[in-house]
This record gives structure tokens, sequence and C-alpha cells, in this order.
């Protein structure tokens, strides 16, 4: 009855199931809810993890004391409903010190208290036992390039990145850290823009093996690209640590809807994907209930991210099964066992024999895949009446 349970791995950011409705236009439009109040209402509801910036949980002006009750009270929460925290993040965007960038700030003394904030706040991750550790470059980015500092930032991004790494392995936290590229918003262009950027970025760390992506369906739908198509990359270079899922319009501001709301079709090749690549880690929902939405709306979002998902990996179930369907996928693909041979590995022979070979451009040419028909039927499939 897609009902959720803690195998299916779900997880929400207390600050998506607690965003209180604030837009650049407008004041809140319902109260904010603690910690412990959320942990429970997402247990009740069969998510397994919550994640967390630092000052989603403690305010950056709490004291050391305040602190420490305020972590206490959320463990007790966390070991009383039992839920876990898969990923920790920090907020380097919130605060005016970060209102041009925080790693690649022109001031050396804003990189310096972002690498102070993150180091405290992977103390805080470790403490909650969280495994992954985003970076969500927010404020990394520019309105205006005068300042000349595209290549330094990029040197300073490097820099912080690999110090955080060192200390996180001299620590013994054992965190593996996913970039989260968006293209704009709150910047107008952010640096490492999109999957992409981020995986060619992640080759020049002095330790890329312990960075991976973050990808989200909306920042690179916002970007104009297909999100499906940058987990399929990140997959394929061992990359996907982490995923957040939300839907978004094309060409939009950053919406942060419901997962599969706005784009149904993506979500269900989306969740497809997922399933068949044995990705491990947590399906994150980075959305917030819309802003017209009360109390009640925010449980009816944060359920309805979760039953969507559900309701698509079992679609994706009955498209494995379903006969018509894995027929015309069959027709799709074309082998050849004698070409396979010569393609496969290089060797001057089959270089020679492959270039000698006559093909049919004609025939190869005239070749209908059929793929009108096998969308046609998936189309039938989410519409529910196959
Ligand atoms: C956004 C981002 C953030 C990050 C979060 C965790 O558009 O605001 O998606 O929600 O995911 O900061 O790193
Ligand atoms: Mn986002
Ligand atoms: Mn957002
Ligand atoms: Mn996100």
């Amino acid at each position: 009855d897609y009902t959720p349970t803690p195998a299916d791995k779900f997880t929400f950011g207390l600050w998506t199931v607690g965003n209180t409705g604030r837009d650049p236009f407008g004041e809140p439009t319902r109260p904010a809810m603690k910690a412990p109040y959320l942990v429970q209402k997402l247990a009740e509801l069969g998510a397994w993890g919550v994640n967390l910036h630092d000052n989603d949980l403690v305010p950056i002006s709490a004291s050391a004391s305040e602190r420490d009750s305020i972590v206490a009270e959320f463990k007790q929460a966390l070991s009383d409903h039992g839920l876990v925290v898969p990923m920790a993040t920090t907020n380097l965007f919130n605060d005016p010190a970060f209102k041009d960038g925080a790693f690649t700030s022109a001031d050396a003394r804003v990189r310096a208290y972002a690498l102070q904030k993150t180091m405290r706040s992977m103390d805080l991750g470790a403490e909650l036992g969280a495994a992954t550790y985003v970076f969500w470059g927010g404020r990394e980015g520019t309105e205006v390039d005068a300042g000349g500092k595209l290549l330094d930032c990029l040197g300073w991004f490097r820099d912080s990145l690999n110090f955080l790494a060192e200390y996180s392995e001299s620590q013994g936290y054992g965190y593996r850290f996913a970039l989260e590229p968006k293209p704009n918003e709150p910047r107008a262009d952010i640096f490492l823009p999109t999957v992409g950027s981020a995986l060619g970025f992640i080759a020049t760390l002095d330790k890329p093996e312990q960075f991976g992506v973050n990808p989200e369906f909306a920042h690179e739908t916002m970007a104009g690209l297909n999100f499906s198509h940058a987990v399929a990359q990140a997959i394929d270079a061992g990359k996907l640590f982490h995923i957040d899922l939300n839907d978004q319009k094309m060409g939009r501001f950053d919406q942060d809807l419901r997962f599969g709301a706005e784009n149904p079709k993506g979500a269900f090749f989306l969740v497809q994907l997922l399933e068949s690549s044995g990705y491990a880690g947590p399906r994150h929902f980075d959305a917030h209930a819309l802003r017209t939405e009360d109390e009640a709306g925010v449980w009816a979002f944060a359920r309805g991210c979760m039953r969507t998902y559900l309701i698509f990996k079992e679609k994706a179930q009955q498209f494995a099964q379903d006969s018509e369907i894995q027929a015309a996928l069959a027709a799709y693909r074309v082998e050849d066992a004698e070409l396979a041979q010569l393609t496969g590995t290089f060797s001057p022979q089959n270089a020679e024999a492959l270039k000698a070979r006559t093909f049919d451009r004609a025939a190869l040419g005239a070749r209908g895949p059929g793929l009108e028909q096998l969308d046609q039927l998936t189309m039938e499939l989410l519409l529910g009446i196959r």
C-alpha cells in the first residue's frame, strides 16, 4: 500500500519539513517546528533518517552549553524514534559574513571562518553518526565578474576541500564528501553549476576518491538539463554519493516541489535508473511544502514524496515484467557477434578488417527503432491502464 519503512532509506532535511514558507516577498506562513518534533513525525511517517545543516539544529549564536543541551535533546529524540542522521552539511549561506562566498570569498578571513565553521559542523555530524558530508556552495558565485577572481576562487575552493578531507581523516570521521552543484540562486552564477562541472573539479582534488556528488533534480532542471542523464554520469563515474529528490519547472526560480509533482515521467525514469543501478544510499527529499500549506499540508507533502517514489518503484518492476514492453526493448537493441569481435578490442587486424567492411548505410538509416510505440506503452503503464 505504498507505506514507507526505514528499509526504503527515505530521508528529509530538518530544513525541508521545517520550512516555514518564508520567501523573498513574504513572511513565514506557518510556525517553526522544533527538531525533536520533526524527528517524531518523520519516524511516524516511515522515514529512515533526517539530515541537517549545523544551524538547522544549533543557532549560530548559541553558547557551548546551549549547543550541548540542544544536541543532547536531539539525540534523545533520534533514539526514542529510531531515526538516523546519514548526512550532515554546513550553513555557509545564511549569515551576511558569507554574502560574497564562503570558501571562495575574496576575503581570506571569511575563507578561514568558513573552514572553522565547517570543521565544527563536521564534529557535530560525526557525533550524530553521519557518514556523508555535503557541500552545497550556495553563495560560492558572483553577480559581477569585475572582481577578477575566477581562477583564484577555484584554487581557494580546492584548498578548502583538501584541508577538510585531511581534517576528517585526522579525526577518524571517515566521511565521504558530496559536492552539490546548482547553476544559480541565491547567486546569479554559482561556481561548479552542474554535475558535469563538479565531476571535473573532483578530479583535481588531492584525494578525489573521498569526493563524489549530490545531484538534485531541481538544480539540473533549472540549468535546462535532464536529471537522469546527470545521475547516470555520476553512477558511471562511481561518484553518486547522495541524491536530492524534488521537482521543478524548467526555466523558473528554485521551486523545491514535492517529488514527482511536476514531471512525473522524468521522476519515473529516475527511480527506474536508481533502483536498477545498485545505488544503496539515502533517498533524500530536498523539497518543501507549498507556501500555502499549514502543518497538515507539510505532512501531506512528506508522505506524498515517499508514496510517489514507491509507486514509481512498483511501476519500474511492472515495466520489467511487461512482455510487450520487454519485446519492444529487445527489438530496440541490435547486437552482432562478429562486429562485437571486431570493435571490442583494438588490434591492427581488427582495425583493417573494420575499415574494409561494407555497411548498408541506407538500411541503417531506414530502420525504425520503435521508440514511439515503446514510449506510448510506458505512458500507458504510468497512466495506470496496463
Ligand atoms: C538549495 C539546496 C540546499 C542544499 C542544502 C544541503 O537549493 O537550497 O538544494 O537545500 O541541498 O544546503 O546541502
Ligand atoms: Mn535545491
Ligand atoms: Mn532550494
Ligand atoms: Mn539540495
